[in-house]
């Protein structure tokens, strides 16, 4: 793959591949389903992976292929695969690693729709799930069965930012023949990359920081080596998972500023928690980069920030979690995250609904549980916007 010895910044701007004949500064939108070929034979070469050349945009897109490199090359892997949205990542692993009679081990705190799929439709098709606090090395080790082909990691979590030590986690899987796979989604390649740390792949929500804008829905699962990607290649294919190339030409140009957008929101989200932490009607407040958070040796070591999610209650409970958010006045509620606007939402009554009283209780996501997503508005503003609604709660 080009570029692998540019700097982070630096693939952001000039990283994936993309050749275009005009010219063209960046990349350009191919909005078409289909390509034509120069002969029968062309076609038939094409088809039986003997000749470059791209065939039908569910199959591959040179807009889509040029935001696929460029992420392979941001998390260091050997390829990228673009999807319509977060779930299609986050689906395409289950379907290309789990058959019938498979078992996997996941995060019990991830995000809702991804604990509820396995709970259901793979539960249907007879795949067996446990869900662990993988924060505790131990509680996986026991959940690991002859059957556990997957162990599936969210950290941060969504939505109570605990930390999962990756590479004691790939090491002990490693160790039973069993593949990790983790959702990135909260640091984004700029703050953690797990395939360097022993993970298998890496998946993305792309509706969050990697897009950073509000205005797509996506997602990329980078694979670390050939034999993966095709498996899990081929898996988006035929289920029609595929990203469509507007939405790729996006992400491509809200990914540009990953870092930078990144850098002003924790630097903001870090002032915020502190405020948070000392403000007389909060009862806890969950950041990395606070002292108090239990895994903040390990966040110092394991990602290069801390990112800008930050979770806490209010000593008033839910009623006074609902005040709050209905009292927010620069702060949107709404949810998603990872973008420019900072967003409040509360996770029990919305992104985790679905999910179980005991799969909630077992995660810790408790009824006054307030999820604060931090955007590159002035801190200053975010703080009095938080002020004049605390007072209200
Ligand atoms: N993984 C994580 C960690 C997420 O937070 C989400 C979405 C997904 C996967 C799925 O991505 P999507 O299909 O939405 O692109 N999380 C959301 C949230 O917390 N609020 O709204 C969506």
């Amino acid at each position: 793959m080009k570029n692998k010895n540019i700097g982070f910044n630096s693939k952001l701007i000039h990283g994936g591949e993309f050749n275009d004949a005009l010219g063209s500064a960046t990349v350009p939108i191919y909005q078409t389903s289909t390509f034509k070929f120069n002969s029968a034979e062309h076609g038939a070469a094409c088809f039986a992976g003997e000749s470059d050349g791209y065939i039908y945009t569910r199959i591959g897109n040179p807009t889509i292929h040029a935001l696929e490199t460029l992420l392979a090359e941001l998390e260091n892997g050997f390829g990228g695969i673009a999807t319509s949205s977060g779930m299609g990542a986050v689906n395409t692993v289950y379907g290309a690693m789990l058959s019938q009679g498979d078992h996997i081990i996941s995060s019990a705190a991830v995000y809702g729709p991804s604990r509820v799929v396995l709970e259901t439709y793979y539960k249907k098709f007879g795949i067996d799930s446990s869900f662990v606090n993988t924060a505790d090395i131990e509680e996986v080790r026991r959940a690991i069965r002859p059957e556990t082909k997957l162990l599936y990691i969210e950290t941060p979590s969504n939505p109570t930012i605990e930390i999962t030590d990756l590479k004691a986690c790939c090491e002990l899987a490693h160790e039973f023949g069993i593949a990790v796979a983790v959702d990135n989604t909260f640091c984004s390649p700029y703050l953690q990359r797990p395939l360097e740390l022993g993970a298998d792949i890496v998946l993305h929500s792309l509706t969050k920081f990697i897009n950073g804008h509000a205005d797509i829905v996506g997602g990329v699962v980078v694979a670390k080596d050939e034999a993966l990607y095709k498996k899990l290649r081929s898996v988006m294919v035929t289920l029609g998972f595929n990203m469509d190339p507007h939405q790729a030409y996006l992400v491509i140009r809200g990914v540009k500023t990953l870092s930078i957008r990144i850098d002003r929101a924790q630097e903001s989200a870090m002032k915020i928690a502190t405020y948070l932490e000392n403000h007389p009607k909060i009862s806890w407040v969950r950041f990395p980069g606070l002292v108090s958070h239990p895994q903040h040796e390990l966040a110092k070591t394991q990602m290069d920030g801390f990112g800008s999610m930050i979770s806490f209650e209010l000593k008033g409970g839910i009623e006074a979690g609902r005040k709050l958010m209905n009292s927010v006045q620069m702060a949107i509620l709404a949810v998603s995250l990872g973008g420019v606007e900072t967003l409040i939402q509360h996770p029990a009554s919305m992104t985790h609904s679905k999910v179980s009283a005991e799969g909630k209780e077992k995660a810790g996501i408790t009824d006054g549980l307030v999820r604060y997503s931090v955007g590159i508005e002035d801190v200053a503003d975010l703080i009095a916007d938080l002020e004049q609604a605390l007072e209200k709660s």
